[in-house]
């Protein structure tokens, strides 16, 4: 299992949002900013372009010590070596992709309520960390589902002994009241990848979290 994953501020790519700037200029610029883990999520992608622009980014990455995750395609990280895959309720079950992946990868696993935490619990030893949400609207998936706000966070968060990671509708304006439910971290879209300067927005999304955990900046 993946150890020391670093999960405070978790940035999910969209090619839409980071629009003529292109994503692998908007990730730069966020991991200059102190984002600490990069999903790329390219649901509109064949599989070829997938691999092409995952691997574009796990060379700006992998210098810089950041890992790469790959969206819902465990075939997409086994073709560039990715640092591993997160895998939605309907995607190949995570003890399936540990099985493809190895046992060093990450494998991040989406639970939106605690009736599907216990439809996953006989997966979850091949889980390395949940992501949770959508923790407030958002027009960035629109098949996210409903809100479940900090209440709903709070319950994921005390029924889980992985790692919880938040998404949907965070940003700076509300991302201390994200973190005060303690998961180990926020995941951005929009905050950054439409960001006029994402470098600035993942700065200031990082110092939110960093004064909420007691970490250093
Ligand atoms: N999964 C649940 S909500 C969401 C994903 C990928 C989108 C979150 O996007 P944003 O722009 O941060 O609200």
């Amino acid at each position: 299992m993946a150890r020391d994953l670093d999960l405070r501020l978790y940035l999910v790519t969209d090619r839409t949002l980071a629009g003529s700037r292109g994503v692998f200029e908007t990730v730069q610029a966020a991991v200059a900013g102190g984002v600490t883990l990069v999903q790329v999520r390219s649901p509109e992608a064949t599989g070829r372009d997938f691999v092409e622009e995952a691997r574009g980014l796990k060379a700006l990455l992998h210098p810089l010590g950041i890992p790469l995750i790959i969206n819902d395609r465990v075939d997409v990280a086994l073709a560039c070596d990715a640092d591993g895959v997160h895998l939605g309720q309907s995607d190949i079950e995570p003890l399936a992709a540990r099985a493809m992946l190895g046992p060093d990868k990450i494998i991040g696993l989406s639970v939106g309520s605690p009736a599907e935490w216990q439809a996953s619990q006989h997966q979850l030893g091949a889980v390395d960390y949940i992501g949770t949400g959508p923790l407030f609207g958002t027009t960035t998936k629109l098949d996210a589902g409903k809100a479940i706000g900090p209440d709903g966070l709070a319950a994921m968060v005390g029924l889980s002994h992985l790692p919880v990671v938040a998404i949907g509708g965070i940003g700076a304006a509300n991302a201390a009241s994200v973190m005060a439910v303690r998961p180990a971290g926020i995941a951005v879209v929009s905050a950054i990848m439409a960001a006029v300067d994402p470098a600035a927005a993942a700065r200031q999304l990082h110092e939110i979290v960093d004064v909420a955990t007691g970490h250093p900046a």
